[in-house]
């Protein structure tokens, strides 16, 4: 008997979606090994990974792949995920939303950043171009790459001016000017392509969750006009827009809260952004900073450590930032406790502060790194940062603050660290 007759599981995945991308990111790999990289283009999303990013490179590259799939030279084009594939499934809301969409369980029909076959710089240099979704410019890794084209609901870093597509709006989610430039174009082709209903689902799962259901607070007229055009074309083209996306907010939302499974280094890698931070004195270090944002306060994540206490959650802290080499990192968190005043729930965010003095910067460098970042915070007049109940059990450079900004999240600290990071001569 052959080997051939060895039974294999098939691989999941039994989407037409799933199988177009298997396909694409086979075809990737093969031409890969034949040399002709260059010949591809990789879109993408940003690093942190969520449900929008993931969506927006999937649907990007879905429509430039079928649209000139007639002509006589073809586009090929690949999503790239820059989360490594062990990461997806840190996002819960993303593998509930994705196996909806039937794709495979183990991610095997994504490409993603650790699947590739050669170095990021290297391969950056030899392929024909990137697009950018839901990030303003080129993480640092991709610089050497052509940029042939940016659509993001960031706010415009001014990267890659002479890009033959940049758009920038801002809409709930990117998915919503990939899905919007996506049917305008394609409602102009002699011959539509088809857009499976997996697709279409996870269009209006990645906008549903970004706008919360598309709540007019958190949403523009176009997330919904474009909803509503994704809708008519999908499965669920009878149902009622707003019932549709409620539920697919509470859905993925229920998804996304559920992180009671995840002890400190997942919580801390799940939702990570790393920077570079070029420091213009010339007497100081291009550094790399860290931020996680983590919807858990400090005392339950210790709770989670093994040995339940501070010094825990430090050590652990300690090994990531050493893995991504991150000389320093600022780890967001909050939690809600009921205002005893008000008897009302209210939100405590917290800032963790830690710099290293064994990457990039050494003991002196990171005494005023920490130093000129710590008074920036100090002295924001809108965090109005109180020091957290646990603070003596600290060690050198380690800062944990407490405060009360609803607007205090990631948008607001990193900038302000940035510029901290920036002044320091
Ligand atoms: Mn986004």
């Amino acid at each position: 008997m052959s080997d051939s007759s060895v039974v294999r599981k098939p691989d999941s995945g039994v989407g037409h979606f799933s199988e177009w991308s298997r396909q694409t990111k086979k075809e990737f790999l093969m031409e890969w090994q034949e040399d002709k990289a260059h010949e591809w283009i990789f879109v993408m999303g940003n690093e942190a990974g969520d449900l929008d990013s993931v969506t927006s490179a999937l649907s990007w590259a879905y429509h430039l792949e079928h649209k000139s799939q007639n002509d006589s030279d073809p586009m090929k084009v690949v999503a790239l995920l820059q989360t490594p594939s062990d990461q997806l499934d840190l996002r819960p809301e993303n593998s509930l939303a994705l196996a909806d969409s039937k794709m495979s369980p183990e991610h095997r029909d994504l490409l993603t950043i650790n699947e590739l076959p050669e170095d990021v710089e290297t391969l950056s240099r030899k392929i024909k171009g990137i697009i950018l979704v839901d990030h303003p410019a080129p993480l640092r890794r991709w610089e050497d790459a052509t940029v042939l084209g940016i659509i993001d609901h960031h706010e415009d870093a001014g990267a890659a001016p002479d890009a033959p597509l940049r758009i920038f709006e801002k809409t709930a989610s990117c998915t919503t000017i990939v899905a919007r430039e996506m049917l305008d174009e394609l409602e102009e082709m002699d011959q539509e392509y088809h857009m499976p209903h997996e697709l279409l689902q996870l269009m209006l799962g990645a906008i549903a969750i970004d706008s919360d259901g598309l709540n007019p607070k958190k949403s523009i007229d176009t997330d919904k006009t474009t909803s509503e055009r994704i809708i008519k074309r999908s499965r669920w083209n009878d149902k009622d827009l707003m019932d549709v996306m409620d539920d697919l907010d509470d859905k993925l939302g229920d998804a996304k809260k559920d992180l009671d499974h995840l002890g400190v280094r997942d919580l801390l890698r799940r939702d990570w952004k790393n920077l570079f931070v070029d420091t213009p004195s010339p007497r100081t270090p291009t550094v790399r900073l860290g931020l996680a944002s983590i919807p858990i306060g400090m005392d339950e994540q210790i709770k989670r450590t093994e040995w339940e206490q501070v010094f825990n959650w430090f050590v652990i802290h300690a090994a990531w930032t050493a893995e991504v080499s991150v000389d320093i990192s600022v780890s967001l968190s909050k939690y809600k406790i009921k205002d005893p005043e008000t008897g009302k729930k209210k939100k405590i965010r917290e800032i963790v502060l830690a710099v290293r003095d064994d990457i990039r910067v050494d003991e002196d460098q990171a005494d005023e790194l920490f130093d000129v970042v710590y008074k920036a915070i100090e002295q924001d007049e809108k965090l109005n940062v109180k020091p957290w109940h646990a603070n003596q059990k600290l060690r050198k450079r380690q800062m944990v603050w407490t405060h009360e900004y609803s607007d205090g999240g990631r948008k607001y600290v990193q900038p302000l660290v940035e510029k901290a990071v920036l002044g320091w001569k």
